[in-house]
């Protein structure tokens, strides 16, 4: 196991080993990563200049984590994932439309505009939700396995985190909790190397997140997080366990986030030529689309097509959230929780 000490730079394998993948399924991970790519390059902006209002964490280097284990996930299997959150909703299968408009704050968002960024759902996709609390996405998917489970049902569910949240007691409880208890669920930590603008070998102890992992006593594996391959591999043996009644997996897959923490960060804690690094050899994108190629069943034809259909609904999503009604204040405690808030008059 590679030491986490070393994921500055020095990720194994530069060529992705597609294996007996069938192409048609291959195809769709690269549309499916050209669709948070598209996303992400198309929001950042738009919240820099403020038509999107708060903060937000781009996923841009983070795609092949999120179809990796997302291909495995069938619609009615839950993920959940933490502040960093837009390429795991898409992978899941949550309509771009439905969430531009959520981050623009609009009515016809998925949360009727009052969630945003960080508290993105669409439960009718299967996504239980993005939100702030470093750790507890894997929380909210261990409640959706435990109910999994109890009810027999032969769904799974994924929760995704950072390596700064492997520095949380949460997350550990929840692993604890998921061996203990033999639940459906992968867990998977998105390890990019820095929690805000603190390196991961200058706060964490021990070999590898992975190995902490494994002293739980369930499988725990790291993986090559810009392989959307080896994602899928690892993804797939935990997703056969957890149908089978096996218990949970512990994916760490290591991987690079090629903008800031948030949009609009200074940056000043990495160099420009690690970036510039990550970006020119590690990139996900580019990386399948190389397999594509040297497989015979892709030309630059047909990734300028793929691209440009990405590009084109996430421009339709733009379009229609920038048109879309802001909410009615009059409603403003529904489209948020189950029942509606009672307020308190102090009578
Ligand atoms: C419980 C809690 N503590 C602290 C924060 C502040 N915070 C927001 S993001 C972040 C770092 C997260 O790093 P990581 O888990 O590696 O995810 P990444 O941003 O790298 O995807 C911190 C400390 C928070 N949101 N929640
Ligand atoms: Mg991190």
């Amino acid at each position: 196991m590679r030491a986490h000490t070393d994921i500055t730079g020095t990720v194994p394998g530069a060529a992705i080993d597609l294996g007996d993948v069938p192409s048609p399924e291959a195809a769709g991970w690269l549309d499916r990563m050209l669709l948070i790519r598209e996303f992400e390059s198309a929001a950042g902006p738009l919240a820099q200049a403020g038509a999107i209002p708060g903060g937000m964490h781009s996923a841009i280097g983070h795609e092949a984590v999120a179809v990796g284990v997302g291909s495995v996930l069938r619609p009615d299997d839950v993920a959940a994932a933490p502040h960093r959150s837009h390429h795991v909703a898409l992978a899941k299968g949550m309509d771009p439309a439905l969430m531009m408009a959520e981050l623009f704050g609009k009515r016809t968002g998925s949360s009727a505009g009052r969630g945003g960024h960080m508290h993105l759902a669409d439960f009718g996709a299967g996504f239980f939700g993005s939100n702030g609390i470093v750790g507890a996405g894997v929380g909210l998917a261990l409640g959706a396995a435990l109910a999994q489970s109890y009810r027999g049902e032969p769904r799974i569910s994924a929760g995704f985190f950072g390596d700064g949240g492997a520095n949380t007691g949460r997350v550990w409880e929840f692993v604890n909790l998921a061996a203990a208890w033999h639940l459906p669920l992968l867990v998977v930590c998105e390890n990019n190397g820095y929690a805000v603008e603190t390196r991961i070998r200058d706060a964490m102890a021990g070999e590898s997140i992975a190995a902490r992992a494994a002293g739980f006593g369930l499988p725990a594996v790291q993986v090559d997080g810009q392989d959307v391959a080896a994602v899928h591999r690892a993804a797939a043996q935990g997703a056969v366990l957890a149908r089978s009644g096996g218990g949970p997996t512990f994916i760490e897959a290591l991987t690079y986030r090629h903008l800031g923490h948030d949009i609009g960060e200074r940056g000043q804690y990495r160099t420009a030529d690690e970036v510039s690094w990550w970006e020119r050899h590690r990139d996900p994108v580019q990386r399948l689309r190389a397999a594509l190629v040297a497989r015979g069943d892709l030309d630059d034809d047909g990734y300028e097509q793929a691209a440009g259909r990405a590009r084109a609904r996430v421009a339709e999503a733009v379009s229609a959230a920038e048109a879309a009604p802001l909410p009615d204040p009059a409603t403003v405690t529904g489209g948020v929780t189950a029942t509606e808030l009672r307020i308190r008059t102090g009578s």
